[in-house]
Order: C-alpha cells, then structure tokens, then sequence
C-alpha cells in the first residue's frame, strides 16, 4: 500500500495541513463520484451474498449503508457509534502508523474519504472511500469484532517499540483484509481487501491456486505477504470470538517466540499447518 496514487486526490494538501484527520466535505462530491459509488457497490453486491459472511451482510443493512451515493461519514458514524461506539475518520490517504493505531484503539476507523478514478475501478494502491466504508466498516457493527480491532489498535504502540510492527501488520493483512471464515454452509470472506475486489471475492473461495489454511497466529505473524497481487494463502478463522480470544493477550512472549523463527513465504505450507486446501499455485506460476 506504499506507491503512490496518480488518482486526483482533491484531500491531499488538506491532511498535510491540518493533521490527518480532515473534513470530508460530502457536498463537494460531483455526480460521477457518487455515481461511481453506485457501481462499485452493485458490482459487489451481486457477487457476496452466499458469499461474504452473514455478519458482514447483515451489518451493511443494519447500518443502511447507502448504494446510490457515497456515505456522509457523520451520519453513518451516528449509526455505528450507537451500535459498538465506532466512528468514522475521514482521512486523505495512508496516514502513518503510528495515527493510525491511535485511532483503531480508540475506535475510531481512519477512512479515505476521496474516491478512486475511473481508471482505477478494479485496483488501486491506497485505500478509498469504497474500500473503506463498503470493505471495513460493515464489520465494525458487530460487537466481537469491534473489540477485536480495537485491540489491535492497543497492540500497535507495543509492536512499534519492539521492532516488531512487521509480525503485527501481517495479522491484519491475513485476517482484517484477506481473511477468510468458516460458516455452516462452507468458507466465507470477511476480509475488507477481498469484500472491496470482484476478482478477489472469487478467487479466494474457488480458485484451485491458493492455499488455504487454518487460524494459527503465530503462523500468521511469521508470513510475509504481497501487497499488489491476490493472495497465495488465505487463513481460515473460525469464529470472530476466537480471533479477539487468540489476540486479546500481552504479545509480549509471541514476540520473543517470533524473533527466533524464520519468516514463512507467502506460499509455503508447513508440516504442522491445519490444511483445507492445498493451492496448485497455477495462477502464480501464469504471472511469472
Ligand atoms: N492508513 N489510511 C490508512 N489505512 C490503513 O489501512 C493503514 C494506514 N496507515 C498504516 C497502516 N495501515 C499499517 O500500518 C497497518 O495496516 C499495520
Ligand atoms: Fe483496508
């Protein structure tokens, strides 16, 4: 999430000036913005049912969260807040590490409030309003998640001062953007990165390439991960109960563990993994 976006960024200069939080100015988005908007999220919308999990389904009509217009911030953090006692933070762009665990402990959810180019309809590297608001903030009206993502925001510091913001950030890559969830009725996605990407919501739960492998956090902290391509591993959690569970401890020893392990491939599987599937690698072994 490092490159730079060429989309126009009409916030850019505003949250170099005023500090990361900004205004988000909903009136001053144009009709193809919104219109944008709509698309992204009917493109989405025809693909995750059976798909995205229930908690993310049932959240996104819970929240009323709008399908014809960008969301004003505001009105849907009075919402949200009212739920779980998130709010929404609009921001311009990546903000640096430091802000942005400040802002998940206390619950508040940094969130780009400009919208991607029309170039840039299927991919782009920083995270927009669609990303944001439609991928993230639906799960943040249930209540097990909320403290979970608030817990992460408490370890950040704590990751920082050991060196070890690495471990921690590969946690939210594999889980906050790219987890999957086991459900009754087989896996189902709860990841922002995938629940915000058509080809991706696809892929993750059907395609024979990537691996998928079980909850481990250790593991999780050891894999390295690639930012600009689908995954080619996905981790399965159980339940959000288990994940807040599992990372609701002082990492304290995990990372004294961490220091003395090796870093995981984003590919590997390991002898000790609980496998549900394992990937054929045919879509990377294509992009080489
Ligand atoms: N800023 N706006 C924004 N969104 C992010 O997801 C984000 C960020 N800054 C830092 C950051 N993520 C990472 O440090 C964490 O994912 C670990
Ligand atoms: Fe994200």
């Amino acid at each position: 999430m490092a490159e730079a976006s060429q989309s126009h960024n009409r916030y850019a200069e505003a949250g170099l000036k005023t500090g990361w939080t900004i205004p988000q100015e909903w009136r001053s988005y144009t009709r193809e913005e919104h219109d944008r908007w709509s698309r992204l999220v009917a493109r989405q919308e025809k693909l995750l049912p059976g798909r995205a999990c229930d908690a993310f389904l049932e959240a996104k009509e819970t929240l009323k969260l709008p399908s014809h217009s960008i969301p004003d911030f505001e009105m849907l953090s009075d919402r949200l807040s009212r739920l779980t006692g998130w709010r929404i933070a609009p921001v311009a762009g990546l903000i640096p590490d430091d802000v942005f665990f400040d802002c998940l402990a206390n619950r508040r959810f940094p969130a780009g409030a400009f919208i991607r180019s029309e170039r840039e309809l299927d991919y782009l590297s920083e995270p927009d309003v669609f990303h944001d608001v439609f991928g993230h903030v639906p799960l943040l009206a249930d209540p097990v998640y909320a403290r979970f993502l608030e817990a992460y925001g408490k370890g950040g510091q704590r990751a920082m001062q050991r060196g070890q913001l690495h471990n921690l950030a590969r946690l939210y890559w594999y889980t906050v953007e790219f987890g999957l969830i086991r459900s009754r009725d087989g896996l189902r996605i709860f990841g922002a990165g995938i629940l915000s990407s058509p080809g991706e919501t696809i892929f993750s739960l059907t395609d024979t390439s990537p691996n998928r492998i079980a909850f481990d956090l250790i593991r999780i902290m050891r894999t390295k991960y690639v930012i600009s391509d689908y995954q080619q591993s996905y981790f399965v959690i159980e339940s959000f109960e288990q994940l807040l569970d599992q990372c609701y401890q002082d990492f304290g020893a995990l990372y004294d563990r961490l220091q003395a392990a090796r870093d995981v491939e984003p590919y590997e599987i390991l002898s000790d993994d609980r496998v549900i599937t394992t990937g054929d690698m045919r879509y990377f072994q294509s992009r080489h």
